[in-house]
């Protein structure tokens, strides 16, 4: 269905306009390249106004749109990306989603924000924006940071400056903050119930954003009449959301002037490949998303399992094998032939047997499709992407199926293994050099992981000191001194020999 809705787009492509046209409502609409029913109203408010947002979301509100219409136009919300919602505003909220991949290379625009505000200057009208009546939906795509979750205790980071200046009732920065503030007006509007839907790859995501809030609400006082209001009148739907998305770059920007014969500062890349499974609990109504291919489903657990584990776990065993290979992309690792033996080992011996598929998705077929889409040599997924934050990554990925494999009796090799990658990639000890592609990735621990590695003699009680003190793996996890022996060894291995080395003894 998305494939139809492009190809109309595509057909459209403004090979009488001169090159140097800004994309905007103007220059694009006498072309038929917007949405035949454009949303004017806001109905939905969208919390992380980055690319995965804007190929994702956005698309299948498109698309619903333009078979359904509705009331769905999105506000989208930035933390701190001035620039993109400058830039977005400069194209009357439009932009170009690059489809690339072997077999494509299109573009299309999905018309559907209404407006776009960003930080502390547009915050009254985002709160005020989410109390009214016709908001209906608040999404997030805030990453998996922007939780606050602590491994400890399973639930919100109490301890956060973040969260400290938000319980203290200061301007808010976080969506516990934010959320909270704007939903106590709106139940002083009256406005009715709404529907908080994260996107992000979180465990769970639904059910444990609900939690986090009860969570921050249960440290507030008077706030009866709010905690009321959580508890009957929103709902939190469980989702799992997959499409490669990769950052931004000039080529990008060249493609979308070949395919647009405009210029769209902002164009994002993406993989053919979409798919979002829901669970359909909206408190206050939804668009038509099944119309885009959503689908909506009571098997959710099992979705966001599979994902989780076998697409984001694999991943981030690509990105620090890879990078400790020197590989820039994500292809290139998966094209490594040792790292495509630890991929397998991950996938058919780790990753597989600690779950159980969907009904009607067959497990060689997903996985067949996941080295496909990890070929894609087009669009040049970069290692330092999926391995940036692997300290709010990886426990999604790694702790439970880790401990299911110890309680049976066996060694979760390649999840050790591809903790110790991480270590030497953003932390590495004294005497390592990881190379480029691993010194790209951020991660918002690293300072405090720097200073275990900096603080140890050497790499075995680095990594006893990070299980220890780093409180980023669960306690549980932290605790199995099997884990951490095994992590221990292949991070000596990677800091003597290397990584290939590493990788044939956890191969052995
Ligand atoms: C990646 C994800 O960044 C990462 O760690 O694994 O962004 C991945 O590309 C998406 O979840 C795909 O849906």
């Amino acid at each position: 269905m998305q494939e139809s809705y492009t190809r109309r787009l595509i057909k459209g492509t403004l090979a009488s306009m001169s090159t140097s046209e800004t994309l905007t409502r103007n220059t694009v609409s006498s072309n038929n390249l917007l949405l035949k029913n454009a949303p004017k109203t806001t109905g939905i408010v969208h919390i992380g106004l980055g690319n995965f947002h804007r190929a994702h979301l956005a698309v299948y509100t498109a698309i619903a749109m333009e078979k359904t219409g509705g009331d769905w136009g999105i506000c989208a919300y930035s933390m701190r990306n001035s620039k993109l919602v400058a830039d977005m505003k400069a194209q009357d909220n439009l932009y170009s989603v690059l489809e690339i991949g072997p077999d494509t290379e299109s573009a299309f625009i999905p018309g559907v924000h209404t407006r776009c505000l960003v930080g502390i200057e547009d915050l009254e009208e985002l709160l005020t924006l989410i109390a009214e009546p016709a908001t209906k939906i608040v999404s997030l795509t805030i990453t998996e940071a922007g939780y606050y979750i602590s491994q400890l205790s399973n639930g919100l980071n109490f301890s956060h400056p973040d969260i400290q200046n938000d319980l203290a009732g200061k301007s808010p920065k976080t969506i516990y903050g934010i959320v909270c503030t704007a939903l106590a007006k709106r139940v002083r509007n009256g406005a009715g119930p709404i529907t908080i839907m994260s996107c992000d790859n979180i465990s769970e995501n639904g059910t444990k954003c609900r939690q986090l809030f009860m969570d921050f609400l249960s440290q507030q006082e008077g706030k009866n009449e709010l905690l009321e209001f959580f508890s009957e009148s929103v709902s939190f739907p469980n989702s799992m959301v997959d499409r490669i998305v990769p950052g931004t770059e000039s080529i990008h920007i060249d493609l979308a002037l070949s395919r647009l014969h405009l210029t769209d500062s902002i164009p994002v890349p993406a993989e053919k490949f979409s798919m979002w499974a829901i669970e359909d609990n909206f408190a206050a109504g939804r668009p038509t998303w099944e119309e885009a291919g959503a689908i909506f489903t009571s098997e959710i657990e099992k979705f966001e399992v599979m994902k989780l584990r076998l697409l984001n776990g694999a991943h981030s065993l690509l990105a620090y094998l890879g990078a400790l290979s020197s590989c820039e992309t994500i292809p290139s690792s998966r094209f490594t032939p040792l790292i495509e033996r630890a991929l397998r080992k991950a996938l058919y011996e780790e990753y597989l047997p600690s779950l159980e598929m969907p009904s009607g998705i067959n497990a060689d077929s997903y996985i067949d499709q996941l080295f496909a889409r990890w070929s894609n040599t087009k669009l040049g997924d970069k290692t330092s992407r999926v391995g940036s934050d692997g300290s709010t990554k990886l426990p999604q990925r790694i702790s439970v199926p880790a401990l299911r494999a110890l309680a049976l009796g066996k060694d979760p090799k390649m999840m050790a293994l591809t903790v110790a990658a991480w270590l030497q990639c953003i932390s590495p000890m004294q005497g390592f050099e990881p190379g480029e592609y691993a010194r790209e990735m951020k991660d918002p621990a690293r300072e405090k992981i720097a200073l275990l590695a900096s603080n140890s003699s050497d790499v075995g009680s680095f990594v006893d000191k990070f299980f220890k003190e780093s409180e980023i793996f669960s306690a549980e996890l932290a605790n199995s001194a099997h884990f951490v022996n095994l992590t221990a060894r292949y991070a000596q291995v990677i800091f003597e020999q290397g990584i290939s080395a590493a990788i044939q003894e956890a191969l052995g």
